[in-house]
């Protein structure tokens, strides 16, 4: 198990559409390790394959305490076949975008087909925190980030702090 660097904004990988898994394979056990490494290092309660480089369909999940037991849970090909009318204000924050929180609305409820780490067809019905997570999660495979939901000035303003501090970090010409 290794921790990955995360790829954090404005980095255009985080805006690819990630590819569908078709084999359960070695490398996607080892890709699976590795997000949990990376998301309970962080620590994050979610983690999309992209976020460490990886245009996978692939999702990991643990919504525990720290004094809890954990509860890993893999979500590979995930689909939203159903959601609420209701929605719900949660606010959120994003390991791509570290330190950052805003308030998001959503669907409070979400019906989800997906497969297992075996690729085992399973559909999950969730609400609260995990609807919040799976879809903030789902958004990520499809190239979209939380700030997308927010006023065109807060997304820039964001955006651009990013930005910055990209270039400092960039090595010298
Ligand atoms: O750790 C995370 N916390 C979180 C809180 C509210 C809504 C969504 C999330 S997911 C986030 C980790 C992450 O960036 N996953 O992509
Ligand atoms: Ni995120």
């Amino acid at each position: 198990m290794a921790v990955r660097p995360l790829v954090i904004v404005p980095d255009a990988q985080l805006r690819l559409i990630s590819n569908p898994v078709a084999e359960a394979d070695r490398e996607l056990r080892l890709l699976v390790d590795d997000m949990f490494a990376t998301m309970y290092d962080a620590p994050g309660i979610g983690l999309a394959a992209i976020q460490i480089g990886v245009p996978r369909r692939v999702i990991t999940i643990d919504l525990a305490r720290k004094e809890e037991a954990a509860q890993p849970l893999v979500l590979i090909n995930p689909e939203i076949v159903w959601s609420s009318e209701e929605r719900r204000e949660m606010e959120e924050g994003c390991l791509s975008i570290p330190e950052y929180y805003e308030t998001v609305e959503r669907p409070d409820r979400i019906r989800v087909q997906y497969q297992d780490a075996d690729l085992k067809p399973k559909i999950l019905e969730a609400d609260g925190l995990l609807a919040t997570c799976i879809q903030h999660e789902v958004d990520h495979l499809n190239g979209v980030l939380f700030i997308d939901y927010l006023s065109k000035l807060k997304r820039d303003r964001v955006l651009r702090k990013f930005a910055k501090q990209a270039k400092l970090k960039e090595p010298e010409a």
